[in-house]
Parts: C-alpha cells; sequence; structure tokens
C-alpha cells in the first residue's frame, strides 16, 4: 500500500479546496435579508442576521422551494436562470400505492436541510448557478393523458427557455411526457439512462399508460430510439414479463444489481455513457427512488429489497452526470409513506449531486 500521506485523502483535498470558492452570492443573499427582512435586534451581535428569515439560515424556518431558491411566479421568465427545479405532482398513473403527488412538496421541505455547499466534490451551487424553483405544473389527476400534455407543454417551455430542467415527480408515467416535451428541440437523437428496479417498458397496465409504461412510448418517439435506452439496477419479483419482452424485442440495455458488484459501478457508468450516447446528442437521465433498496426508500409505491446502497446510486448518478444530460427527473418519492423524510432526503440529494457534478465538470451553467 505503499505510505501514509494523508494529503492524499479526498477530505483533506477538499478542504484545501474550499479556499478557492467564492462567497459572494452568499454576501448578496445576506445583503437581500438585511435589507428585505430588516436588521436584527440590538442584542444580536452576528449582524449578518437579519430579523425576519429571508435567506439560507435558519435550516428550519422560511418559506421552502427547493433549497430555498426564489420561486420564478413568472415562467415567461425562466430563460433567465441557469437551472429550473419544477414539480410534477402526478401520481394516477400509480399501480399499487400512491401518494407520489406529494412528492416534490415533501423533496422540497426537506431540501431545507442542505446548504448549497458539496464538501468532497468543492462546489458551491450558490456561487456557481443561477436557479429558481418555477413550482409545479398543473397535473389532472384524473386523467394521465391530459396530464401528459400539460407536462410536454411545461417541460418544453422550459428546456427550450434554456434553462436546465430538474423534474420532482410524481410518479414514474411522468417519463415518458417529459421526453416528448424534451425530444423535438434536440437536433438529432435523445438517449435515456435509467435507474430504476422495474423496467417501465410494457405498452398499457390495466387499460392505460401508467407509470409501468413510460419507456415503451418514450422509444416510439422517433429520435428516441430504444438502442439508446439504458436501464441500471432492474431485478426482483416486480417486472412484468410484458415490459420484459418488449425490452428484448427493442433492443434495450439491461444493467442488474449484481452485473453492478461484478464489473463494478464505474465500469457500468462507462458502459451505460457509450450506450445512450451512441449516435445521440443528448441524454436524459430519469432517477427511480426505488433502484435503490427497499429498506433506505420506504416512501415509496413499490419498494423492492436487493437494490443499489443509496452512496452506489448516488456514485452512479455523478459517474453518469459528467458527459452533461439535457434534463432529469427524480420519481416515485412517496410521502404519505416515508419515514423521517428519508426517501425524499435521498431525492434531493440526487438532483443535487447531479448538478453539482455538472459543474464540476463545465457543463452547467450552459451559457
Ligand atoms: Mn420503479
Amino acid at each position: 500500500m505503499g505510505f501514509f500521506h494523508k494529503e492524499h485523502f479526498e477530505g483533506i483535498q477538499a478542504a484545501h479546496a474550499e479556499a478557492s470558492i467564492p462567497d459572494t452570492k452568499w454576501k448578496e443573499e445576506i445583503k437581500r435579508g438585511l435589507e428585505f427582512g430588516l436588521e436584527a435586534a440590538d442584542s444580536i451581535q452576528d449582524r449578518n442576521i437579519s430579523c425576519f428569515s429571508r435567506g439560507e439560515l435558519p435550516h428550519f424556518a422560511g418559506i421552502n422551494t427547493l433549497l430555498k431558491v426564489p420561486y420564478l411566479e413568472d415562467v415567461r421568465k425562466v430563460g433567465e436562470y441557469d437551472v429550473a427545479f419544477m414539480g410534477v405532482p402526478h401520481d394516477c398513473g400509480t399501480t399499487y400505492r400512491s401518494g407520489t403527488r406529494f412528492g416534490p412538496q415533501a423533496m422540497r421541505r426537506i431540501s431545507a436541510l442542505y446548504t448549497p455547499y458539496y464538501f468532497e466534490m468543492g462546489v458551491d451551487l450558490r456561487e456557481s448557478l443561477k436557479m429558481c424553483d418555477v413550482g409545479d405544473v398543473f397535473t389532472i389527476n384524473a386523467n394521465n393523458e391530459k396530464s401528459f400534455d400539460q407536462i410536454s407543454k411545461a417541460v418544453s417551455h422550459v428546456f427550450a427557455s434554456g434553462a436546465f430542467p430538474m423534474i420532482m415527480g410524481g410518479d414514474h408515467s411522468i417519463g415518458y411526457p417529459c421526453v416528448r416535451g424534451i425530444a423535438p428541440h434536440i437536433d438529432g437523437n435523445i438517449g435515456i439512462i435509467h435507474l430504476d428496479r422495474h423496467a417501465d417498458t410494457q405498452e398499457k397496465d390495466m387499460d392505460e399508460r401508467m407509470h409501468t409504461c413510460p419507456w415503451f412510448h418514450a422509444t416510439n418517439i422517433p429520435n428516441a430510439p430504444a438502442v439508446n435506452l439504458v436501464q441500471i439496477g432492474i431485478g426482483g419479483w416486480q417486472v412484468p414479463r410484458d415490459g420484459v419482452k418488449v425490452a428484448r424485442e427493442r433492443g434495450t440495455t439491461i444493467i442488474s444489481v449484481a452485473d453492478c458488484e461484478k464489473i463494478g459501478i464505474e465500469k457500468v457508468a462507462e458502459i451505460a455513457l457509450e450506450v445512450a450516447w451512441k449516435g445521440a446528442k443528448a441524454v436524459y437521465l430519469s432517477f427511480d427512488i426505488d433502484c435503490v433498496d427497499a429498506g433506505f426508500v420506504p416512501g415509496t409505491g413499490w419498494p423492492e429489497p436487493g437494490g443499489f446502497l443509496p452512496r452506489e446510486a448516488l456514485k452512479l448518478l455523478q459517474l453518469v452526470a459528467r458527459e452533461g444530460i439535457c434534463a432529469m427527473e427524480v420519481v416515485e418519492v412517496s410521502p404519505p409513506y416515508d419515514i423521517s423524510d428519508i426517501t425524499a432526503q435521498l431525492g434531493v440529494r440526487a438532483m443535487l449531486d447531479v448538478l453539482a457534478t455538472m459543474v464540476a465538470n463545465g457543463k452547467l451553467p450552459k451559457k
């Protein structure tokens, strides 16, 4: 193993790297807080503290958007931002226990405990990106197809503006309308990297396009071919044979959890990038929270043991986001079944880790 050099530790390197990150935006936030929230009472010694909470602190206070970024009421102005968090509270595509309509709210709420700084990567999102939360799409929760139309229109609007769509579901049926909203703007093919315990490739489920069906329909979009669909983490006792048949016929790339253990997360990411990007101009990232072992994500509609450890899933996301993605969705966070918000928290981590990765690799901001 050679000699021990503590300066090679990631933690030590990260501690040094922090010195080079600016704090300009943080200072602006403090200034705005003091202006809008009034100066603190005389007894408060830290004069950065305002009377009304108007910024990051305290983490338990304030009106929650995702990571407390500004709420953008006028979505016509979304193009002024690098990243737009958007909620898609649709869950009538759910085939077992519902509740993902509360996913965006739960992720916003628990995101309050995060700072915008990611230690290991040496990235401070507040300093690097102009982010907003555009709130939720008006989904029609009695009708998948009408919701799909609303979702496609909303995602298309955000994507066309130049802002990066960070989409918070909702159940997995939204994968299809999300890709449908982006695909027309891509000058060439779009690949899909899909982390899940379930294949989600059947045409219909109980006569409708449910959350078991997004990739059947997404890969019918002419510039979203199935050969560019990579599905990672699939396995167990909830993979419908109908979907497996379609995946086989269409030639999607399915990688199981055991495959990941055998060849390692790094190699899997390499293969995923190769397949998804082959002849493609953009790659869409779909993260179903249930790809993580059920023990870590109780708050989901179809929990299944044997999935990834949270750190494996996060590592995989970081590795596939290095090359840049065109948009991301986090789906199947179902707060009514959650415990201590741990499922929603992992959903937030997934989004923030991907954003930090894109910043660290020069993929964001886009302009
Ligand atoms: Mn799933």
